[in-house]
């Protein structure tokens, strides 16, 4: 018997592969081409998205039998979800399976800007250290105000992990969530009253710069940005600004606006901690998406319903 046709697009591992291979007849590529809609977009049944550039409605029109787009991660702001709804495709990604790492990540980052540690190891490792003494001081965070923009599956993670570190920890949602931490309706009150904010709410259009100048000036010249979410909630010219100025103190980014491209003048700038977007990117984790991001298509194929469809698709 003929299998359905899956194309996975970027770099699955062998172990998917593996799977997949079990129910699907597999396509490998690294995006969603045009040669690989030519020569095989009538044929697509499923869709395996590790490629960061997306799916998109006009893709989507040269696959006339996709069933199921499969999206290697939780945030699925590069797939063109309404244009999938309204073809009838289910979307999918890994929500929770990731939560503890990327929570990690943001401690991590939030840790190693306040205490200046890359810089410190840059200064040791320059033979600094030896030839002019001590480090300069860093902060503590014990007794900051941290604002977590985003109170979801891994903003609460988050909030959980700061327990231990003597902070106040308080949000901002575009709704109040039944969680012991204080809600701010408004962002930038918010920011206001923070020394820390933390920024992990989806990407997409509804998020677009939510964290402009006017958040910026709120969190102030000692003020610490984290962002773990998107680089699109980030207005990064104006980060840029903020911190030439000395408006915003400090940031801490893991994700940026036009990914793999970071601006020049953050990398040149000290107060300034950069990640290549790892938050989730341990061995343990990804093995974990991955799986999820199989299953999902596997259990579609078999049952017709998904394991972790996105909220939009969940009555498909
Ligand atoms: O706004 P609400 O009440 O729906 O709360 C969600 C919040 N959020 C927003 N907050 C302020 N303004 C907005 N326009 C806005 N849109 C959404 O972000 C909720 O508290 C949080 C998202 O939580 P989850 O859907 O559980 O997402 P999860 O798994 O925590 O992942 C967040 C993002 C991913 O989409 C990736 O972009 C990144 O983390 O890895």
């Amino acid at each position: 018997m003929t299998k359905p046709v899956c194309l996975v697009t970027g770099g699955a591992t062998e172990r998917m592969f593996g799977r997949l291979a079990e129910m699907f007849d597999v396509i490998r590529a690294q995006g969603v081409t045009d040669a690989v809609l030519d020569a095989h977009g009538d044929r697509i049944e499923y869709l395996l998205s590790m490629y960061h550039g997306g799916v998109s409605g006009a893709m989507m029109e040269r696959m006339p039998n996709l069933k199921a787009i499969s999206n290697y991660g939780v945030g699925y702001d590069a797939i063109d979800t309404p244009a999938a709804v309204a073809r009838g495709i289910a979307v999918t990604h890994t929500p929770d399976v990731l939560n503890d790492e990327v929570a990690n990540t943001a401690v991590l980052l939030m840790l190693a800007v306040a205490r200046n540690f890359l810089a410190d190891n840059a200064y040791l490792k320059a033979g600094r250290w030896a030839a002019e003494g001590e480090a300069p001081l860093s902060r503590s965070v014990r007794g900051m105000t941290v604002g977590i923009l985003g109170l979801g599956r891994i903003g609460l993670a988050i909030a959980e992990k700061l327990r231990v570190f003597g902070v106040e920890v308080v949000y901002h949602a575009r709704t109040q969530k039944d969680a012991p931490y204080r809600y701010y309706a408004d962002l930038t009150e918010m920011a206001r009253d923070a020394d820390i904010l933390i920024v992990i709410t989806p990407g997409g259009a509804a998020t677009r710069h939510l964290v402009n100048r006017q958040v910026m000036d709120a969190l102030g010249p000692d003020g610490i940005l984290i962002n773990v979410a998107r680089g699109s909630v980030v207005d990064e010219a104006e980060l840029v600004n903020a911190l030439q100025d000395g408006r915003l103190g400090y940031a801490g980014l893991d994700v940026f606006e036009n990914e793999p491209h970071v601006p020049q003048a953050l990398i040149g700038m000290d107060n300034v901690t950069l990640l290549p977007h790892v938050g989730s990117a341990t061995v343990e984790t990804r093995q974990a998406m991955g799986d999820l991001a199989v299953s999902n298509l596997t259990t579609f194929h078999a049952t017709g319903k998904a394991v972790t469809p996105v909220p939009e698709c969940r009555d498909l």
